[in-house]
């Protein structure tokens, strides 16, 4: 059977004392790179001003390979391009976004320089599978070199509508570079629509009646593979002794009252600052949930080099602080908001001590907070999942209460209903969500994905 070779920025080394560690995306590639011997490559997460060639490592069954950045690269790649550019745009931020053609020159750069450190450790079969929006360029530069393996992508996050692409410069290189690769998956359906819109209306490209698209002098294949949760792994963390310890410890600071639970990287995607005044709305107009309700927030920094994310610190800790002073009393304070990540055992535990989830980006690939928040609740007692329609994780969720998170009004009435929601309902709501998440979990992705991949044809190399 061919190797696998999964390419990412970063690699998940695997942690033999505490698996539970491991987000289920990590998880899920090391059983694949296991059971192909494969490498897994990416970046070291180190910045040296003479980076030399790949460093290798054999770990459980595969090996990973790293590279270094030089200071230009972290800059412009991956600080720059990357973060400032791509991550805003592709969640429709457009006033976030950075136009910057230093950082197209970096982002290209770093791309290259990944397939040329790795090609002269690909073997002829290899599958290739090359992760989200840091390296959308580097088949082409494989290509280039004159690979004719199957090279598959997968996007994590969004991809945008045509007219949002259109602004960056180098929208045409970006597409022509996913046009290198023979497979091409994104989260949901509505992500491949704004992916074929683009190539038929501005790419001048083909869809045929397969779904195959040709543009760019290349036919490629493309689909939607939503990605799933690793069910039994995190269903085993939340009933772990430390998910029961961290539960009992929250539910005796809790002390009878009601928690509503807000678990995401500090990102001005995830809607912090409109769960913050929603929340505030609903104590403003019901009062009895002074004093018996509060708000959990975790939410540990991420991307702090990067300007935007110092400023949508400091509005929502402004935000958070307002709202604390109005309605705080000597015994309870409405909003927990706590700066730091906690192990996803612990988590599970949370989650089962919350009365509702509040899952409300202004828009994600997919959300896997959600998927999680609704394995971690038992039958007996579910809680109920608040879950914005902007979340690639709303088209399986049915089970959940699905909300536009721009109009806070929206959103307070949501959390009210939640909260007073019958356990007949909430019930029901749990088993349909249940199995959602049991049609489709991250090795069923993975396998559909790497499936698909294996059945494209090979590329000729007078396509490349
Ligand atoms: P992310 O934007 O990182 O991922 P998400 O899918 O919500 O977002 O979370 C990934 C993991 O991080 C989850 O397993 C979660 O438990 C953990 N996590 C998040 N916040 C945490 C916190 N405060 N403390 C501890 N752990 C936390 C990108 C895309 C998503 C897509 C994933 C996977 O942006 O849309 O779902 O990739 O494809």
């Amino acid at each position: 059977m061919s190797r696998l070779v999964v390419v990412s920025n970063r690699v998940s080394v695997p942690d033999r004392k505490d698996r539970g560690a491991q987000g289920g995306l990590a998880v899920a590639m090391h059983a694949a790179l296991k059971r192909n011997s494969g490498v897994w490559f990416g970046w070291s997460g180190e910045v040296s001003e003479h980076p030399g060639a790949a460093a290798f490592r054999d770990v459980e069954g595969f090996t990973i390979a790293t590279i270094d950045l030089t200071p230009d690269d972290y800059d412009e790649y991956y600080n720059g391009y990357a973060n400032r550019s791509l991550w805003p745009l592709f969640h429709n931020r457009m006033g976030h976004t950075a136009y910057d053609r230093l950082y197209d020159r970096g982002y290209f750069r770093v791309n290259a320089r990944f397939a040329h450190a790795m090609a002269p450790h690909i073997r002829r079969d290899d599958l290739i599978w090359v992760h989200d929006y840091h390296l959308i360029a580097c088949a082409e530069e494989l290509r280039r070199m004159g690979s004719s393996h199957r090279i598959g992508f997968f996007l994590h996050i969004p991809f945008p509508p045509a007219d949002l692409l259109l602004t960056l410069s180098s929208h045409e290189t970006l597409v022509r570079g996913l046009f290198a690769y023979d497979l091409l998956g994104f989260q949901t359906e509505a992500d491949l629509r704004s992916f074929r819109d683009y190539v038929v209306n501005e790419a001048g490209g083909v869809l045929h009646e397969d779904g195959r698209l040709e543009a760019f002098g290349r036919t490629i294949r493309a689909g939607a593979f939503p990605i799933g949760l690793d069910l039994d792994e995190f269903r085993a963390l939340a009933s772990s002794r430390e998910a029961g310890r961290q539960e009992s410890r929250m539910r005796r600071s809790l002390a009878g009252r009601k928690m509503a639970i807000g678990v995401d990287r500090l990102d001005y995607t995830k809607g912090l600052e409109n769960r913050f005044l929603a929340f505030e709305q609903l104590l403003a107009h019901y009062p009895e949930h002074h004093g018996n309700l509060l708000l959990l927030q975790i939410a540990p920094p991420s991307r702090g080099e990067v300007p935007e994310y110092e400023t949508m610190r400091a509005d929502i800790e402004h935000v958070c602080g307002r709202i604390n002073g109005r309605f705080a009393d000597v015994d309870w304070v409405p909003i927990r908001y706590v700066n730091r990540g906690y192990p996803r055992r612990s988590l599970g535990g949370l989650f089962r001590a919350a009365h509702v989830g509040l899952v409300t980006p202004l828009k994600d690939g997919m959300n896997l907070v959600a998927k999680e928040f609704a394995a971690a609740q038992t039958e007996e007692d579910p809680g109920v999942l608040v879950l914005s329609r902007f979340a690639g994780a709303a088209r399986e969720l049915d089970g959940a209460v699905v909300v536009n998170p721009y109009d806070p009004a929206v959103l307070m009435d949501a959390m009210q209903r939640a909260l007073n929601m019958s356990l007949e309902e909430r019930r029901e709501r749990f088993a349909s969500m249940d199995a959602a998440l049991r049609r489709n979990t991250v090795a069923d992705w993975r396998d559909r994905f790497v499936a698909a991949l294996r059945d494209t044809p090979r590329t000729r190399l007078s396509e490349g």
